[in-house]
């Protein structure tokens, strides 16, 4: 299996450099300058001219494989763009990917792992065929809010038995947050930094406007409907008068709860 091949990498000068950062913090702001008109959330290297070649874990039946982004800042996803390469012979191995909370976050504790919770999941019949990679993109369809310093997972499942699976590549370098799962994304092993999966993830920058969000801060909810309630009635320019006509009312009150988070 090509993830326990890390293991035996790990005493390698050059990998301990990949790392420590000290190889990526070169490539960085030249991936940057390199970036087209979408914001960028997180970007690792292609997956070419690497000191290891082309590989990376595979996704089948009987592994899932996660990789962990931070936003630097508040975003609204526009796309994810992964590389895959293929194990069977041009078959277009299916891949479920979900955009994922992370479980420390919704509990407040605990280790650093995809959460059950998905944010936005894709279905993707992979275009590579054999060991040539090639990028997909998985477009947002709903605009999904990526916050500040919080921990997000792309993880990669898929029913395909091994053999005839998709690989996710590795990128040439660089280094990541990222895991493995025996049982198909329910159960995963403890999180290990190794060489970076390729992940792209493009969004503009700030969060989305929801309809309902009145106090701006990403979420419709209980303090969104206090704010409604206490202006309801008569109202020149207020943020409760969602519909903008000159009353705080019914139809905002509708508005706000069929965007509720
Ligand atoms: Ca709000
Ligand atoms: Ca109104």
């Amino acid at each position: 299996m090509w993830w326990t091949s890390l293991a035996s990498m790990h005493s390698c000068d050059t990998f301990e450099d990949m790392r420590s950062g000290r190889v990526f913090a070169w490539i960085t702001p030249l991936l940057m300058v390199a970036g087209a008109a979408a914001a960028i959330v997180h970007q690792t290297a292609d997956p070419f001219g690497g000191f290891f070649g082309l590989w990376g874990p595979d996704v089948s039946s009987q592994q899932s494989v996660g990789a962990r982004f931070i936003p630097s800042g508040d975003f609204t996803l526009e796309r994810v763009k992964i590389w895959f390469m293929d194990n069977s012979g041009g078959a277009h191995p299916q891949v479920r990917i979900t955009l994922r909370t992370d479980q420390s976050t919704a509990s407040g504790s605990g280790p650093s792992l995809p959460s059950s919770e998905v944010l936005e999941e894709w279905t993707v019949n992979i275009q590579a065929v054999g060991w040539s990679p090639v990028q997909e993109v998985m477009q947002s369809a709903g605009g999904v809010a990526l916050r500040s310093g919080q921990k997000y997972w792309i993880v990669a499942q898929s029913t395909v038995q091994p053999g005839q699976n998709a690989v996710w590549n590795f990128a040439s370098v660089g280094s990541q947050f990222s895991v493995v799962s025996q049982t198909d994304g329910v159960t995963w092993q403890t999180g290990s930094f190794g060489a970076a999966l390729t992940l792209i993830v493009e969004g503009t920058p700030g969060l989305p406007v929801r309809p309902g969000d009145i106090n701006g801060d990403g979420l419709v909810n209980g303090s969104d409907l206090t704010m409604l309630l206490g202006a309801w009635g008569a109202c020149t320019s207020c943020a409760a008068d969602i519909d903008r006509d000159g009353e705080v009312a019914g139809s905002d009150l509708t508005t706000l709860l069929s965007n509720w988070s």
